[in-house]
């Protein structure tokens, strides 16, 4: 089976391990969110964490995010100090039976939306993306230089009456949700801060990034590879470009480059389906059965999308994604790997952004990292995992 996991910030997570282990959980993705991104996680900090995780009865699985500095991405600046720093933190974790790291490649900005409260109408609450939305923060509250370029004409004529009926309350909402701490990045900007950031990724296209990144991973997987590392890059969520810095792990060929740039099992990705998904142009399924060799961790959460690059997270089984497509092939890829005897076969999966729902209405947490509709997409992946683990062998029987 998949080995159940949830991802807990940290002792200042709300969220109890007695409410975990009712999840059904038994694997933990945690980070070192108090170590400065690009300095080493030590051997003392890694022990620390990992003792509270077991005291509680789980297994640390995954590090979630093990973070790229900035200047490791533009290869600049102490990039090379860096790196010997992250591949130290990569010996460190293995040391202690840390064996999957998740990270992402995604200049300054992680994961973003234009709203973090959408509402349901059965009042649980998701977190949503409008394109036109986000081109009238570009334009008209940050004020990017030339922005107006990086979008086609309806576009910025649709966000420009967008923006001019918000009120001031609506236009304060957008700017701290798009300026907002989220926990991959750790960061929190004011909009010239934001501003000063985007410029030093002026000279930096997608060609370029992706050579910085391949350039990372030769010196890495080599690393990760020794101490039986597993490394999982994430997709950029959303999938495209935003406020013109480059995004490179967003399509089916990214994924592909990338895995095949050093051909290695520590060399894999994380198979987050709501990031793809949002993608109108991406067929999640395929790009998890044609690379399912290299999936090293599931993010399950599913997205309804549209070709205007707007979308909202959805139930598990109620967006664009093909689930139980995507189960089937988790399932196949475990079974080959037990096949070739791997003690590794097992792919850790957790369940992503839930609805904020039930009891978690009201309460803070990161946005979508409450308790019951992650337990809720928990529950389902399990059921859907056991339901097509019995049905293949049913046919195989029958
Ligand atoms: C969002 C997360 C991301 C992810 C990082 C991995 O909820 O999936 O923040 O942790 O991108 O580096």
């Amino acid at each position: 089976m998949l080995e159940y996991t949830w991802r807990w910030f940290g002792p200042k997570d709300r969220i109890t391990f007695d409410e975990i282990r009712q999840t059904g959980a038994t694997g933990i993705v945690s980070a070192l969110h108090q170590i400065p991104v690009g300095e080493i996680w030590n051997r003392e900090d890694i022990l620390d964490r990992k003792d509270i995780i077991e005291c509680a009865g789980f297994t640390w699985s995954v590090a979630e995010s093990l973070p790229v500095h900035e200047d490791i991405k533009r290869r600049t600046g102490r990039y090379k100090e860096f790196i010997e720093n992250y591949k130290l933190s990569l010996i460190n974790l293995a040391e202690f039976g840390i064996h999957t790291v998740c990270y992402n490649f995604m200049p300054i900005l992680d994961w973003s939306r234009t709203n973090l409260v959408y509402k349901f109408n059965d009042n649980s609450e998701v977190t949503r993306f409008d394109f036109a939305k986000f081109v009238a923060f570009d334009l008209y509250i940050l004020r990017r230089e030339s922005a107006e370029k990086s979008y086609p004409r309806e576009v910025v004529q649709q966000a420009n009456i967008y923006f001019n009926n918000l009120t001031s309350a609506e236009i304060q909402d957008l700017k701290n949700t798009l300026l907002l701490e989220l926990p991959g990045s750790g960061e929190e900007y004011t909009l010239d801060e934001l501003k000063a950031k985007l410029k030093t990724y002026e000279k930096i296209d997608d060609r370029q990034l992706k050579s910085n990144l391949f350039d990372f991973l030769k010196e890495i997987v080599p690393v990760a590879e020794k101490y039986g590392i597993r490394l999982a890059i994430h997709p950029d969520d959303p999938p495209w470009s935003l406020l013109g810095l480059p995004r490179i792990v967003s399509t089916e060929e990214d994924i592909g480059e990338i895995i095949a740039v050093m051909d290695s099992p520590a060399n894999g990705f994380t198979l987050c389906t709501g990031s793809l998904g949002a993608g109108y142009l991406n067929n999640v399924s395929n790009i998890a059965k044609k690379f399912s060799h290299r999936i090293n961790f599931a993010h399950l959460r599913n997205v309804t999308r549209d070709e205007k690059l707007n979308f909202n997270e959805n139930y598990l089984f109620e967006g664009d994604v093909d689930m139980y497509d995507i189960m089937q092939t988790l399932v196949h890829e475990m079974n080959q790997r037990r096949k070739k005897k791997r003690s590794d076969w097992q792919i850790p999966v957790r369940p992503d952004h839930g609805n904020q729902m039930l009891g978690d209405i009201g309460k803070e947490n990161y946005p979508g990292y409450g308790l019951y509709g992650r337990m809720k997409s928990l529950a389902e992946i399990r059921g859907l995992e056991l339901g097509v683990v019995r049905s293949r062998q049913f046919i195989i029987k029958n």
